[in-house]
């Protein structure tokens, strides 16, 4: 299979560590591509010009993270990414969308500060760091939720890769005042598959 990926995707980092995980290095070849460039040869391999982007090996493509990650958790037929069954599953999707609400706000904060300076915009950028102050304020409460202090799952997946999202955004400061969301993210940081994707 083909990933295509760029070194500094949250979406793609979470199928980075999929990989990982679940031991798939050698099915999956990991390739970067040119992103948000006009005629980059990519947009001929994926029409959305996005990244993550699977072709499988039956030659069918998968876009969007969730639905990668859910497949080749499931290619050995003993997922462990899956949600729980029950009142468990529907509290594992709250919080796993919870982290992906937080993942596209810090994407839209990181994509602004890609842009020339004097095309960026400050409204969005500050529209942004409030969110990112006011979901972390959330985290710092929710952390305690078994289900991310438990396995490894998807939102805990999701949260980490958008809580590292401060190497790349500056004014992301969210561990000052927050010592459980701190201790969590530093503890998962650990975690050789999330070490070894760091952007
Ligand atoms: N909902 C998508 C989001 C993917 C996404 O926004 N990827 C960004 C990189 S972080 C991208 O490829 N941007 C290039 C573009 O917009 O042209 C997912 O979960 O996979």
């Amino acid at each position: 299979m083909k990933l295509y990926v760029t070194q500094t995707s949250p979406f793609a980092r979470m199928i980075r560590i999929i990989v990982l995980e679940k031991g798939l290095g050698d099915r999956v070849e990991i390739i970067p591509a040119q992103t948000r460039k006009s005629d980059s040869p990519y947009y001929a391999i994926n029409p959305s010009g996005r990244v993550p982007y699977l072709i499988r090996e039956d030659g069918k493509t998968l876009e969007e993270s969730q639905l990668i990650c859910r497949y080749l958790d499931h290619l050995d037929g003993q997922p462990v990414f899956d949600h729980p069954s029950g009142d468990a599953g529907w509290e594992s999707r709250r919080l796993e969308a919870l982290a992906r609400s937080m993942m596209d706000g810090l994407s839209v904060w990181v994509r602004e500060l890609k842009r020339p300076v004097d095309d960026q915009s400050a409204t969005i950028i500050e529209h942004e760091r409030q969110r990112g102050i006011r979901m972390s304020d959330m985290w710092e409460t929710e952390i305690d939720n078994p289900l991310m202090q438990g396995p490894l799952n998807m939102a805990q997946i999701t949260l980490i890769c958008a809580l590292q999202l401060e190497l790349q955004i500056p004014g992301f400061q969210w561990r000052s005042g927050r010592p459980k969301l701190t201790q969590w993210a530093d503890r998962i940081g650990e975690r050789a598959a999330v070490e070894q994707t760091l952007p």
